[in-house]
């Protein structure tokens, strides 16, 4: 008798050395929970992670399977783009340069054009969009890197967006127009191609006007989809298909824990931050270069939060987000 129950204080204390080397896995990297504080403080309450060792996303986190599709930050600074491949901060970051072939209005975004896995940029000017497939060996962007499609009205203003709208693993151009609220949505990506018709046109609930649009997808289905942040209230409203109606969710993006950010200062990106297998909204607090991302839609018991940039240069810099390496676990980004 005595012996089993030696046996079971044993077996007892084993599991619970487990379970405090997990908790100290998680702490000592740089996740955090609500109830810690912006410093380095890694203190982590007993009650949050018994909760958080039941999340589906840890419990792949800590898998030793490689992580195949980690989405992680850049900043787009006008002449180049930085791309964060680690946790180093401002360190080991990718450069590349657009050479001269940028102009004063151009908008850039990321997208996996040719579904190879890697996000490299996109340009659109005007009616036109210019892509990169691949990012040069001399780190320069320039003319023969980029191939040209004309998608949307000229002289119309568009704010665009990338996403697999049908799930063939490529990305493809949307166009945003604030003044009615309409996304205009291809699934065509090539090369001196004219695309004069939308394959999608879609409306969020009433007609989001003058809000600024996102993509990504929300539910993990394979299939990115729209969305917008509202300056006004500080909320997502996100819609899971490509057809019109009301989005199926929405949750402010301005809250971490004790930190409120101001909804005006700002920008939103998405992306896959920890192979959780869907997309989630992601802010960069443009007063700190701050960017704050979080696992799961609406209140998010772990988030990232880690400063890349410099808030002199970067307030007027534009987040990106996107997948920059290939095969990356997201330990060594966050
Ligand atoms: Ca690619
Ligand atoms: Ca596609
Ligand atoms: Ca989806």
């Amino acid at each position: 008798m005595k012996e089993k129950t030696t046996n079971k204080i044993i077996i007892l204390l084993s599991i619970l050395s487990i379970f405090f080397f997990l908790i100290g896995f998680i702490s000592g990297g740089s996740l955090f929970s609500l109830n810690q504080s912006r410093s380095n403080d890694t203190s982590v309450s007993f009650s949050s992670n018994v909760s958080l060792m039941s999340s589906p996303s840890l419990s792949k986190l800590l898998s030793v399977t490689p992580k195949v599709k980690v989405d992680s930050v850049g900043l787009y600074r006008r002449n180049n783009i930085v791309l964060r491949v680690s946790k180093s901060n401002n360190i080991d970051s990718r450069v590349y340069y657009f050479g001269s072939i940028l102009e004063q209005d151009d908008k850039i975004v990321m997208g996996d054009w040719n579904g190879d896995g890697v996000s490299t940029p996109g340009i659109y000017r005007n009616g036109n969009f210019y892509f990169v497939e691949s990012y040069p060996a001399d780190n320069i962007i320039s003319e023969e890197d980029v191939s040209t499609m004309i998608f949307g009205n000229p002289n119309t203003y568009y704010v665009p967006i990338a996403g697999d709208w049908d799930g063939d693993t490529k990305d493809s151009l949307g166009l945003y127009k604030p003044d009615t609220g309409e996304f205009f949505l291809t699934d065509i990506i090539a090369s001196d191609r004219i695309v004069d018709q939308a394959t999608y046109i879609v409306v969020i609930g009433s007609g989001a006007i003058n809000k600024i649009p996102i993509s990504g997808d929300w539910d993990g289905d394979g299939r990115d989809s729209i969305g917008y942040y509202d300056s006004s209230n500080g909320k997502v409203y996100l819609k899971n298909d490509v057809t019109s109606g009301l989005a199926d969710m929405y949750y402010d993006v301005t809250t971490y824990g004790n930190v409120v950010l101001d909804k005006n200062n700002i920008k939103i990106i998405s992306g896959d931050w920890s192979n959780q297998g869907f997309d989630v909204p992601g802010v960069y607090d443009i007063t700190t270069s701050t960017f704050f991302l979080r696992y799961n839609h609406g209140f998010s018991l772990i988030n990232y939060f880690f400063t890349y940039g410099d808030p002199r240069i970067d307030q007027y810099s534009v987040p990106i987000a996107g997948t920059w390496v290939k095969v990356i676990d997201p330990i060594n980004l966050y």
